[in-house]
């Protein structure tokens, strides 16, 4: 009986790797699975906004390196839609509304469990304005959310009452948008609510993992990635997408 050597193995392996590289036979194919936005998908850019990036009062880790990334992708989309986060100056998700209570501590509310956050994204301030080098002319619709005092809104399609649509999907849908395509800040919060009701609204969803940065608190967000792979939302790198 013939055994095949170590020596065999790494040398066939070795054919197949230079054949997939890019340059080798197999390329075309490999790019051939490049996605490739039409009419009917949007490009969702998340809460790009100075509180979000270093130096804002909810700064996310290196948000400010999806930029040139959503820049770059916004380009390729025929429908984009930016959302902001956009809080009443006494909101209710500020730690500072409520006595004894610190950021990142936790209280029961009429709808569930709400993350305290040090004030943010308060109406009309620079805070809440979008970051100055995101640049994307195209987009055709800024959504606000969590304007409503006593209400918080991560998703971009229903507030945490779980009740309240914000229009975003009635939007979408009348536009014939069939796929949403998700990139921002924070990617285990607004970036990961809006895709899984992007899922629950009827689209298909997915993430673009490197134009989008977490908070990642108390495993928010392994939790995050594993909620959305349940719901079927697809996760992707902004190099999927061809240019
Ligand atoms: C966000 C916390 C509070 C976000 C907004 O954009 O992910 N996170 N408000
Ligand atoms: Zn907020």
């Amino acid at each position: 009986m013939k055994t095949t050597t170590r020596r065999e193995v790494l040398k066939v392996f070795g054919a197949f790797a230079a054949l997939t590289s890019a340059g080798g036979a197999l390329a075309p194919l490999a790019r051939a699975a490049q996605i490739k936005p039409d009419a009917k998908s949007v490009l969702i850019v998340v809460d790009v906004q100075n509180c979000f990036v270093p130096g804002g009062s909810l700064a996310v880790q290196k948000g400010d390196e999806v930029v040139p990334i959503i820049n770059k992708l916004a380009k390729v989309f025929d429908n984009v839609v930016i959302t902001q986060d956009w809080h009443h100056p006494q909101h209710v998700s500020f730690a500072s509304q409520h006595a004894g209570k610190k950021p990142f501590e936790t209280i029961k509310l009429p709808y569930g469990t709400q993350v305290l956050w040090p004030d943010h994204c308060v109406q009309g301030t620079d805070g809440a304005a979008l970051y100055k080098d995101l640049q994307i002319p195209n987009a055709q619709l800024v959504i606000r959310k969590g304007f409503r005092q006593n209400v918080d809104s991560y998703s971009a399609f229903v507030e945490a009452d779980r009740k309240t649509p914000t229009g975003l999907a009635g939007y979408l849908k009348a536009r014939g948008i069939k796929t949403c395509y998700v990139a921002g800040l924070a990617t285990d919060f607004c970036v990961a609510w809006t895709a899984l009701d992007a899922r629950k609204a009827g689209f298909e969803a997915a993430v673009i993992e490197d134009a989008s940065r977490g908070i990642d608190l108390q495993g928010s967000m392994a939790k995050a990635w594993a909620s959305m792979k349940t719901a079927g939302v697809k996760r992707v790198q902004s190099a999927d997408f061809a240019a």
